[in-house]
């Protein structure tokens, strides 16, 4: 029997694609973008087209597991659910009635961008029990926090408004690889006269397509944004209302002279740039979370932000700006979660998991549970990190669809369900329709849904609290059960009928988008200075963008051949390469002072002199010192909002000795 499902790709990705699945006598056999979704248009990217192979590999996780031997050397064998959840409830009882139940830390992230199992039934759990609250600060956070000094809410231009806009300035977002159903729309608008600009310290795909492309320093954004602004007020170009004097007098500190030393660009640049956005219009800008992984990200973001507000290019449809469209999403989350279950807790920044599992003494973190994320891998100063993972002392269980390197620090592994085996309602950070998928598949081997396993543990810890009972159903309709204008008449019926419906979204742009102008100062000091605070040390010249990769998400693909290889690679520039007498396809060393890792070396302009580039996040298990990247990255946090510097980090690369 052949059937087709309508399916969302749950991955972490502004997209959210609405699929079609076929499944023939219970086996899914076809996976395809829905043509007729607005954003989707009948296509997918080149990870997801192969979903069905990560979905059925032999590698995939089918039964609870339970190590044997050390973390340091692990092995696992199969248990039943019964037994691993009687063990886990068991462990997690014991360590909260001896070290308080502050000593229990969930640690999750976007492996799902479902509500129910990405923050329903295991938020309960954790809330109940008295856990630490985890601060989900590891992409978004500091760029959030910008975007929300400048104006009231989350919102942006949404991407079926850029066929109209005529200047297209991608500043800091790779489209082509991580968010390739914005293109089809910036494809229309060319065709109507638009000009593509990117900004970006590496040639991505996109830029090498655009009309023009500027590649400042990384981490520069916030002078770049002061010099447009200074060129804009000294020619007269703003068209606001708003009482300026505070921007214009720290603008005038910002010469386009200074600002190309600031950023390495031209200061011809700096004053076409301004001249060209501030008089082209509508013009937008996509900025995605890219700027704001660096020390001095937030502030640029919230800076950037301003710029459409200060040349009325909210005013016009198809002008504007985005980060993310997230904000229009506003499920009753309270109700899934509720907070108020358990007592207040202490709340942890994920950015800073290796200090917590170092550090932390009062109470210590006895026992990590981890679901949707893979922290071995993906989380900074990761030495630290592996170092807290292998302490025999922290009890560790990890729900997940793979053994990931994390997996491999667990005491038990829960096998999880996917996106096409269970239910879930979406939201999306690059458009604004909310979708409702159904599961297309059975369970594969054992694997349970999160909702399900939290309701389990529930039970066994004897938390007789009737939300531990609820239903999938029960929870969706808690989850729609808003008074927001932006779903009024949104009903799970109507979801169940359309699967996929657009948002109440008051037409943005508009007239009425008034940002706070003044706020925190935008400060801004010499480049190595703010961009590299206390990173500042001539042993380490260059600056390393681990940025996303194109065929992985994060290290979600990472056990594919083609993505490991992908990710272990060095772009570096000619000059770069030339100046340490380093060969194309050589091995070279990458190194600071938290660590070294070895690539082939990969010559050419991906990236601005100055600057080499590690394509995020491989397995560590793959590579021959046991970690990735993030071995090379602080743990220092961003100016606001507590995130990571992804992007701030400072190393030097030479050859390895030939063998
Ligand atoms: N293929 C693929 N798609 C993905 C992901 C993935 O891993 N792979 N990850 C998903 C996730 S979790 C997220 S958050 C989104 C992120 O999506 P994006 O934000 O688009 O991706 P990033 O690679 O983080 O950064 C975007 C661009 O910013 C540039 N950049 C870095 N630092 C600076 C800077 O200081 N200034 C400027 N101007 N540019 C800078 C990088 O070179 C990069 O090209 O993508 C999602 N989609
Ligand atoms: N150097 C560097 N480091 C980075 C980044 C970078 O650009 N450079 N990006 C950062 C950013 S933006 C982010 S968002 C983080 C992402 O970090 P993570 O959120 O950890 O993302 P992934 O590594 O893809 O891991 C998600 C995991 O969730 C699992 N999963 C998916 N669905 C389910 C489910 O339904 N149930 C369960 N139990 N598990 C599920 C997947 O199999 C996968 O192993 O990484 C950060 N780390
Ligand atoms: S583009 Fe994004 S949402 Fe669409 S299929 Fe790929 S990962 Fe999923
Ligand atoms: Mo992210």
């Amino acid at each position: 029997m052949t059937q087709v499902f309508h399916s969302t790709c749950a991955l972490d990705c502004p997209d959210t694609c609405s699929l079609l699945v076929t499944v023939e006598n219970g086996r899914a056999t076809r996976l395809r973008g829905n043509p007729d979704h607005p954003v989707t248009q009948g296509f997918l990217c080149a990870k997801v087209a192969r979903y069905l192979e990560r979905e059925y590999h032999p590698n995939r996780l089918s039964t609870p597991l339970r190590r044997t031997g050390p973390k340091s050397n692990p092995s696992f064998e199969p248990v039943s659910w019964d037994e691993a959840l009687d063990t886990v409830a068991a462990r997690l009882a014991e360590i909260a009635a001896q070290h308080g139940p502050e000593s229990i830390l969930p640690y999750s992230y976007g492996g799902t961008l479902g509500y129910l199992q990405g923050s329903s039934m295991d938020r309960r759990f954790f809330h109940r029990l008295g856990a630490s609250r985890l601060d989900r600060t590891i992409c978004a956070t500091a760029g959030v926090a910008g975007l929300l000094e400048a104006y009231p809410q989350r919102l942006g231009t949404a991407p079926e408004d850029f066929v109209h806009s005529r200047y297209i300035l991608v500043w800091g977002a790779n489209v082509l690889s991580t968010n390739v159903h914005l293109w089809p729309f910036i494809v229309e608008a060319r065709r109507r006269g638009a000009r593509l600009v990117v900004i970006d310290p590496v040639t991505t795909k996109i830029a090498s397509l655009a009309d023009w492309h500027l590649a400042p320093y990384p981490g520069s954004d916030l002078a770049l944004v002061l010099g447009l602004m200074h060129v804009i007020f000294a020619e007269k170009l703003e068209q606001c209302d708003a009482d300026l004097t505070s921007l214009r007098a720290r603008a005038a500190e910002y010469p386009p002279e200074r600002v190309a030393a600031l950023t390495g660009l031209a200061s011809s640049e700096i004053v076409q740039l301004a001249r060209e956005y501030a008089t082209t219009s509508p013009a937008v800008i996509r900025t995605n979370y890219g700027i704001q992984r660096s020390e001095r990200g937030g502030r640029a973001i919230r800076a950037m932000s301003l710029l459409p507000a200060l040349t009325g290019a909210w005013r016009h449809t198809g002008g504007g700006f985005v980060l993310t469209t997230s904000g229009a999403f506003q499920l009753n989350r309270d109700a899934l979660e509720l907070p108020e279950l358990g007592p207040p807790a202490r709340t942890l920044n994920m950015s800073l998991l290796g200090h917590d599992l170092t550090s932390l003494n009062d109470p210590p973190v006895k026992a990590l549970f981890v679901y949707n994320s893979n922290p071995a891998s993906i989380a900074p100063h990761q030495a630290l990190v592996h170092q807290g993972l292998l302490r025999e002392d922290l009890f560790t269980v990890v729900a997940d669809h793979f053994l990931t390197d994390t997996a491999r620090f667990a005491d038990f592994v829960f096998p999880a369900t996917t996106f096409l085996e269970h239910t879930d309602v979406y939201f999306a950070y690059g458009h604004y329709h909310l979708q409702l998928a159904r599961p297309a598949l059975a369970p594969y081997g054992q694997a349970k849904s999160n909702v399900e396993i939290f309701r389990l543990l529930a039970a066994r810890m004897g938390f007789t609290e009737p939300c531990f009972s609820d239903t999938d159903d029960d929870l969706l309709r808690q989850a729609l059960d808003t008074q927001s204008p932006f779903l009024q008449g949104i009903t799970l019926e109507r979801l169940e009928q359309e699967h996929s419906i657009p948002l109440k979204v008051p037409e943005l742009p508009n007239s009425d988008v008034t940002p706070n102008f003044d706020g925190e100062p935008l400060a801004y000091e010499p480049p190595l200075e703010s961009r590299l605070g206390a990173e500042r040390d001539p042993r380490f010249p260059l600056e390393l963008v681990s940025s996303k990769s194109h065929d992985g998400l994060n290290s979600s693909f990472g056990y594919q051949p083609h993505v490991d290889a992908e990710t272990a690679v060095l772009e570096i520039h000619p000059a770069d390469a030339a100046a340490r007498g380093i060969r194309e396809g050589q091995l070279v060393e990458i190194f600071n002072q938290r660590g070294a890792l070895r690539f082939p070396a990969r010559i050419g302009p991906f990236v601005r002199p100055g600057v080499v580039r590690v394509p995020a996040n491989r397995w560590p298990s793959f590579a021959p010192e046991k970690a990735n990247v993030n071995l090379l990255i602080s743990d220092r946090l961003t100016d606001i909002g507590a995130g990571p510097c992804f992007y701030n980090c400072l190393v030097e690369v030479r050859p390895c000795a030939a063998v």
